[in-house]
């Protein structure tokens, strides 16, 4: 196997000199990219780290409400402290800000069964020493899916108004705690809502269950629980499609589209859950002049939704890119979403944010003045020329430099830290 030879730091500086004249030849300034892309938070799932498994004390027999981790790679993570051990070696290896996005299925109860309704705050205290520790501040998430409640492919949107209830006890339960992370860490908590209500195939009503979720998302947002609005940021996310939901999805992109418009919350855009062909990217200028504000779940669908590591590819590079050139970085709040069991999952942790923080400093050293001015003097063909030259410009010497400024490995120099970490924990992990 190969051993690569890692830069030294002076390297490092020499080729950023180099990269900063080049960049400045563009118009770009790359000591204000790499400043304001280490600024940006971005929101690491909890859930890469156990795929999807949670830690309650539940039945095992309950639904995977369409989501689905495949592979078989050892080391998965089975308890609070081994996730947290996971999160701690990541984060040694990536830049910028990093936030903790938990589901409500990773509360820690003491081997209580403690059902999803009756969840408190009390029960992520241990979330919540450790952001406070790590200087991480946390989002949230209700577990719609993984519960006997949810087995028959409706949640919030269930004909039977006794489910409907516990899901929307639930949601209420995870605005308060929402909440309640946000008094303790002083900035607030963004609650996602993901449910996975739908049918496989032609219901003969699509009209009804859809009614039910206003109703019910109207329940748990409701004014009376006296959740404060700017601690807890509620957000809705939308899918086009879902393992058992393939022809019908309640809670499809333009419900909640104009949902959130409508009761002023967050529209989430999980970037697998659109067509293959649609442009996320493309969404941002035509949801913003109404959205005031987005969040992004990251992901990277391969033929369907299929949640695989988020890498550096052209769906990343352009939606963060038309965030910039649209002025609207500060608009979109970034969460991860992806799972794979089959490699190591630390290091897809690593992959998946250094992909985003690196996508998001490409975006902010685009030339996009000169490229507007090229393309509003009529000069396609020279704008298009300038576009392909921006590929070649050496982002990986202003990358490698924000690393460093982050006191964290440039390049690959990451690897070695990941396999040792691995090395560390699978042994001990592999029986259970
Ligand atoms: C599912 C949604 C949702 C989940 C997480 C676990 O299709 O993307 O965001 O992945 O809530
Ligand atoms: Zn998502």
């Amino acid at each position: 196997m190969r051993t690569l030879s890692h830069s030294t730091e002076e390297e490092i500086a020499a080729r950023y000199e180099t990269a900063r004249d080049i960049y400045a030849d563009y118009g770009v300034d790359t000591e204000l990219a790499i400043e304001h892309a280490l600024r940006i938070p971005i929101s690491m799932h909890c859930w890469q780290g156990d795929d999807v498994a949670g830690l309650e004390v539940r039945d095992p027999a309950a639904s995977g409400g369409g989501i689905l981790a495949t592979g078989g790679h050892p080391g998965r993570a089975r308890t609070g402290d081994e996730l947290r051990e996971d999160y701690d070696e990541v984060l040694d290896l990536v830049p910028g800000e990093i936030r903790l996005n938990l589901h409500a299925m990773y509360a820690e109860t003491g081997g209580q069964k403690v059902d999803r309704d009756a969840l408190t705050p009390e029960h992520f205290a241990r979330w919540m020493d450790w952001g406070a520790e790590r200087g991480v501040d946390l989002d949230f998430n209700p577990t719609y899916f993984a519960h006997p409640r949810a087995d028959d492919g409706f949640t919030l949107s269930h004909a039977d108004e006794g489910v409907r209830s516990f899901w929307i006890a639930h949601g209420r339960a995870c605005r308060r705690i929402a909440e309640a992370m946000a008094r303790k860490q002083g900035s607030p908590c963004v609650l996602n809502h993901w449910i996975p209500d739908g049918a496989k195939d032609s219901p003969a009503d699509r009209w009804s269950p859809r009614a039910r979720l206003v109703e019910a998302l109207d329940a748990v947002l409701d004014e009376a629980a006296g959740v404060d609005r700017s601690l807890c940021l509620d957000a809705v996310e939308g899918k086009l499609f879902g393992l058992g939901s393939e022809d019908y999805v309640v809670g499809s992109h333009e419900f909640y589209s104009h949902y959130a418009l409508t009761r002023r919350i967050l529209l989430c855009l999980d970037m697998g859950h659109f067509h293959p062909t649609e442009s996320v990217a493309d969404k941002l200028s035509a949801l913003l002049p109404f959205h005031p504000e987005l969040l992004l779940h990251t992901s990277r669908p391969i033929r369907w939704d299929s949640d695989h590591v988020v890498i550096f590819n052209d769906d990343l590079r352009t939606v963060f890119l038309e965030a910039a050139r649209g002025g609207a970085l500060d608009r979109i709040r970034v969460a991860l979403d992806f799972f794979d069991a089959s490699i190591h999952r630390v290091s897809a942790y690593v992959i998946g944010i250094r992909a985003t923080r690196l996508a998001l400093l490409h975006a902010l050293l685009d030339p996009s003045d000169a490229l507007r001015e090229l393309e509003a003097a009529g000069r396609g063909a020279e704008k298009l020329a300038w576009m392909e030259q921006t590929r070649l410009l050496p982002l990986g010497a202003v990358w490698d430099m924000a690393c460093l400024r982050d006191s964290v490995p440039p390049g690959l120099a990451w690897l070695p830290a990941a396999a040792a970490h691995e090395a560390r924990v699978v042994e001990r992990r592999r029986n259970g």
